[in-house]
């Protein structure tokens, strides 16, 4: 296999692989130049000059363009690959193998079977870059290195502002180590896109650790590091015990100078990146968190080191600091916003006007432009993102590359309910947490017409889309991780979107870091808290004493009230709908799960008998329930 590399690969390049002593690895990648024929490989160190190539290629191949503000560049995928294709992401399922109903996939022979054709000669006429990275910090227990090869600049770009290099590492570790392989080709182009989208194919080997992804850009299916790792991720943690999540990681701020770290798992486009991003805390990450024990504690490192994240709805107003960021000079990728003449961006929700005309991921774009199916196209994909290292960020945290991780005091779910859930709650302890916040987690698609609610989907730790072991596991891993830490953080529900009978929403945007305050604060066992059916709540006094010292804002009791009313006929029927799918669509669901879930029925039809169907925290104070401490 040596002899492809050496025949394909310039002297340097072929030195650059050599230097990592790893038959495996360079078996993968012979095959891989030998089937997909690229006309030059090129191998990056991760050294400056290596990403400065990458850079330089990504303009180039007008992969990417530059806009005026220096360092800033845009890319469009095609009209119809502008988000994750999970209908075409499957795993390779050997035979005899099951991963329950819930997971797409597809007979291993029949699967490879197709990528290899798919793959044969895709990169002639094109360059493949070879990148290693690490995911999490390197030289660390959370350390997992890989390698990429893909033809596609952007895509590699991508990868050097989202990833650590792995170069060294992997130069260090030698053959000790097995690598997370991913293969893409963009397939055959046409006008810059991948014109062969009805053949897009990502197909996960999780036995191999090793994803293939063809005819399709966009970052989701094709930055191997980003969601097609995950997968491969949350197999192996589950194999050795420790947890992949689809979480934040953040700094929380308490009192004199305390920085406590919480991870909240919320499903995309709920609010994930900007919690992390909240003014007056620091972000370690925005999406993807590894969690180990040590010492019977619970550490978390973020898988990533930079951030793609969501354009739309990014204003100057909610998100000071992003916005700061984004109108900087900086390494920055915008994708599928749209381009005006002077070069800059727009997307939809900016501060500022619409832009009479410009250019998109449609082409040249005026308002009502119509797509060939009728639908008017709106300036910016809705899916329109930024890609940036962290250290573009004013607010980024010390702690990023500790290869120790940080000590977790807090986890927190999050899911768009307009109906049940109250804005903050404190579960009662670790299996209570897991099985009635993280694996009762739903989240409703946005409302198509006014007034009109979005359809709830079942989303457990918001991860549902990238588990590659069956549900009914993956909560029991859940369950066991917790179980022999000596102090489990304690778990959290959040809902930004709750709603009053007129369908307004019943909190400020900003009222999240007050959320985040009383948590911080209950982590430390600093405040009081109100035992209801549902999970500890907080007291009215603490909030508007925090609502006050954070925001300078009154807190009337009348919205504590309204807020932190528990709705007895929402949550119990949530409990009906989560035990249905539990009883009917996982496999070996946990029988605590449901013991649970009884329990807290139980306690909710009690408090139903007594005070009515919809029930203000205080009474249950009332109760003599009240926690101290
Ligand atoms: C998400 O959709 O949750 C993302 C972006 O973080 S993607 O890379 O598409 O998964
Ligand atoms: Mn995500």
């Amino acid at each position: 296999m040596k002899n492809v590399l050496q025949e394909k690969l310039r002297k340097e390049n072929y030195e650059k692989l050599l230097a990592i002593d790893n038959p495996v690895l360079h078996r993968f990648i012979a095959k891989y130049v030998e089937l997909c024929n690229p006309d030059e490989v090129f191998v990056c160190t991760g050294s400056s000059e290596d990403i400065r190539y990458i850079r330089e290629q990504s303009i180039l191949s007008g992969e990417e363009r530059k806009l005026a503000t220096e360092g800033h560049t845009v890319h469009f995928d095609g009209y119809y690959d502008q988000a994750r294709n999970e209908k075409n992401t499957k795993f390779l399922l050997p035979r005899g193998a099951d991963l329950g109903p819930n997971i797409n996939t597809i007979g291993k022979e029949e699967g490879l079977g197709e990528i290899h054709v798919l793959l044969k000669n895709a990169m002639r006429g094109y360059q493949m870059y070879v990148c290693f990275f690490c995911l999490g910090p390197t030289n660390s227990e959370f350390s997992l290195p890989c390698v990429q090869l893909t033809d596609s600049s952007y895509v590699a770009h991508s990868s050097v502002l989202l990833y650590r290099s792995g170069y060294e590492e992997s130069k260090r570790l030698g053959s000790s180590q097995a690598f997370f392989k991913f293969l893409h080709s963009e397939g055959e182009l046409e006008g810059g896109v991948s014109k062969n989208i009805h053949q897009r194919r990502i197909y996960i080997d999780i036995q191999e650790d090793t994803v293939y992804s063809t005819n399709t850009q966009y970052g989701g299916n094709t930055i191997g590091h980003k969601k097609l790792a995950m997968r491969l991720a949350i197999h192996r943690a589950s194999k050795e015990h420790w947890l992949t999540e689809h979480m934040f990681l953040m700094g929380v701020h308490g009192p004199e100078g305390r920085v406590s770290y919480f991870t909240g798992a919320f499903p995309s486009l709920c609010g994930k990146t900007s919690t992390s991003m909240i003014k007056g805390e620091t972000i370690v990450g925005d999406d993807i968190a590894y969690l180990r024990k040590k010492n019977g504690k619970m550490r978390a490192v973020n898988v990533e080191k930079g951030i793609f994240g969501i354009l739309q709805g990014v204003n100057s107003k909610d998100d000071p600091i992003l916005w700061k960021t984004l109108h900087n000079p900086g390494e920055i990728i915008f994708s599928n916003v749209l381009v005006t003449e002077e070069k800059s961006v727009y997307w939809i929700g900016k501060d500022g006007e619409i832009p009479k005309k410009g250019f998109n991921h449609s082409g040249e774009w005026t308002p009502g432009k119509k797509d060939d199916q009728g639908n008017e196209i709106q300036p910016s994909h809705r899916n329109a993102r930024f890609t940036l290292d962290l250290k573009l960020l004013e607010n980024l945290d010390s702690e990023l590359n500790n290869p120790e991780g940080v000590l977790v005091s807090g986890i927190i779910y999050g899911g768009r309910d307009s109906d049940t859930w109250v804005p903050v709650e404190e579960s009662f302890d670790w299996v209570h947490g897991v099985i009635t916040k993280g694996a009762s987690l739903e989240s409703e698609t946005t409302a198509a017409a006014l007034g009109k609610e979005g359809v709830r989907k079942f989303n457990p730790m918001a991860n549902l889309s990238f588990l590659s072991i069956p549900i009914g596991e993956y909560i029991k891993d859940h369950l066991n991780f917790g179980r022999p830490l000596r102090d489990p953080p304690p778990i959290f529900s959040v809902n930004y979107f709750l709603k009053d009978s007129k369908g307004d929403f019943l909190n400020e945007k900003d009222d999240k870091v007050v959320w985040l305050k009383w948590m911080e604060l209950r982590s430390h066992k600093e405040v009081g808290a109100i035992k209801t059916p549902t999970g500890f709540m907080p007291k009215y006094q603490d909030l508007k004493r925090l609502f006050k010292e954070v925001l300078d804002r009154d807190y009337p009791e009348e919205k504590y009230v309204e807020q932190f009313t528990i709705r007895i006929p929402e949550n119990l029927a949530k409990i009906e709908r989560i035990k249905e799918i539990y009883k009917t669509k996982v496999r070996d669901t946990p029988q605590i799960v449901f013991e649970v879930l009884e329990e807290q029925k139980r306690r909710l039809n009690g408090a139903r008998k007594k005070y009515g169907d919809y029930v203000a925290p205080d009474k249950f104070s009332n109760d003599a329930l009240e926690l101290r401490g």
